[in-house]
């Protein structure tokens, strides 16, 4: 075997062939309408309501600035409660907003907010929940409605990795006050960097539109402190053509990701999560979990024997973003609360999973997987 010629990363961008990209590119040059709503930056706003079945998007330079964007718009304040496993750029968002975060622990089927655990961290200062749909795999949304309907708060839901997937015949994304989307090089569908927003009534997306353009509402007015976050004509011409390929991308994950479920399946002390139940996945990322005592190799251990042999997963999300310097003085950091995430960011290693990933390749990550432990001979060049 020795077909494995460069490394193989957690994600590798699925990019449209230069030839087709090029026409967009003279249109930009010819208009020199470069940014600022032109008409690749609408016509992607359009076709992706269309696409995803969501009613209003606003595209942006990136997921965090939605996020924070959206937190904005909502006029949310005080205390927000929310996930200390996912990307930094969650609860990033709030300290943006002056909120302070207040973590909870996730539930172990998903690894995502345990609605279960929410009341008992609502203060008279709680005025929002951010959960995040980690993996794609959708939060527990209908209990989460239920909570927050009950305590008056908003939902806004950190989807950056739930782009196209469907709950319960529609978008996952429809769901809560606001949903963010990250078009992030390494996202199932990217546009380079990028991001979105998509909410439910036009008077919120003028607001968003306002608000990720300085705070202009008309040439004269300005209605609140905005920020610069709009995505540019290239990237949103690029989008245009990966929608077009972005469903056959999706088969190709699938069946990758079917290939590792068969054939993950039985080695001792490696487990992955379930297919969620009446979902339509996106197949963004492949999590195990490793298991010390059953498999014989600690999760670091495994990782980096991975990474010796070519293969760089990634351990999302570890640490936990509760236990980053600057977080682990807030009360609810305290990892006694957090058992649960604790226990699955020292387990988690995500591995590589794009449309290109070939056969053989994925073959010789469940090859390594199932012989490390067995202190196996790899057999195999770089
Ligand atoms: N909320 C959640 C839950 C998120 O996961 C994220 C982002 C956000 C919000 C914020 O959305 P954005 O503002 O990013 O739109 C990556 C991404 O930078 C980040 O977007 C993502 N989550 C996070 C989970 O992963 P890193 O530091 O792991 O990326 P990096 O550069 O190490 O890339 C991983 C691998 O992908 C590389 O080893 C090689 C490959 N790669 C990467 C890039 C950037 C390529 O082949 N080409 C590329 O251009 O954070």
């Amino acid at each position: 075997m020795d077909y494995l010629k460069s490394p193989i990363y957690v994600s590798k961008p699925s990019l449209p062939d230069l030839q087709d990209f090029l026409p967009y590119l003279e249109q930009i040059w010819e208009s020199k309408i470069l940014t600022n709503n032109g008409s690749f930056h609408k016509q992607l706003e359009k076709e992706l309501a269309e696409y995803l079945g969501v009613p209003y998007i606003s595209l942006f330079a990136n997921g965090t600035l939605g996020l924070v964007t959206a937190l904005q718009v909502l006029g949310i304040s005080g205390e927000v409660i929310t996930t200390p496993f996912s990307f930094v750029a969650t609860s990033h968002s709030l300290l943006w907003n002056n909120i302070k975060p207040v973590f909870v622990d996730v539930e172990p089927e998903f690894c995502n907010l345990d609605p279960e655990k929410i009341e008992a961290a609502i203060t008279s200062n709680t005025t929002a929940i951010l959960p995040v749909h980690v993996y794609g795999n959708p939060c527990k949304v209908e209990r989460i409605e239920e909570i927050a309907k009950k305590h008056s708060l908003k939902v806004i839901y950190d989807a950056a990795h739930a782009f196209g997937v469907n709950y319960e015949d529609q978008s996952v994304c429809n769901y809560g006050d606001i949903s963010i989307l990250s078009f992030h090089a390494t996202k199932v569908f990217n546009t380079m960097e990028g991001g979105a927003i998509i909410c439910h009534d036009a008077n919120t997306k003028k607001q968003i539109d306002f608000l990720k353009n300085f705070g202009f509402a008309s040439e004269t007015t300005i209605m609140a402190c905005g920020i610069n976050s709009k995505m540019n004509e290239m990237q949103a011409a690029l989008g245009l053509l990966q929608l077009q390929s972005h469903s056959a991308n999706n088969e190709k994950r699938k069946a990758i990701d079917h290939f590792y479920r068969k054939n993950l399946n039985g080695i001792k002390g490696i487990s992955f999560l379930a297919q969620p139940k009446n979902t339509v996945p996106n197949h963004a990322y492949f999590p195990i979990f490793v298991d010390e005592k059953e498999y014989g190799i600690s999760r670091d251990m495994l990782y980096e024997k991975l990474k010796e042999n070519g293969i760089y997963g990634r351990r999302y999300f570890y640490p936990l973003i509760s236990e980053f310097s600057m977080y682990e003085n807030y009360e609810s950091a305290n990892s006694a609360n957090l058992l649960i995430a604790k226990e699955v960011s020292q387990m988690v290693i995500c591995l590589p999973i794009y449309p290109d990933l070939k056969l053989a390749e994925i073959d010789y990550i469940i090859h390594c997987i199932s012989g490390f432990n067995q202190e196996k001979e790899i057999n195999l060049i770089l």
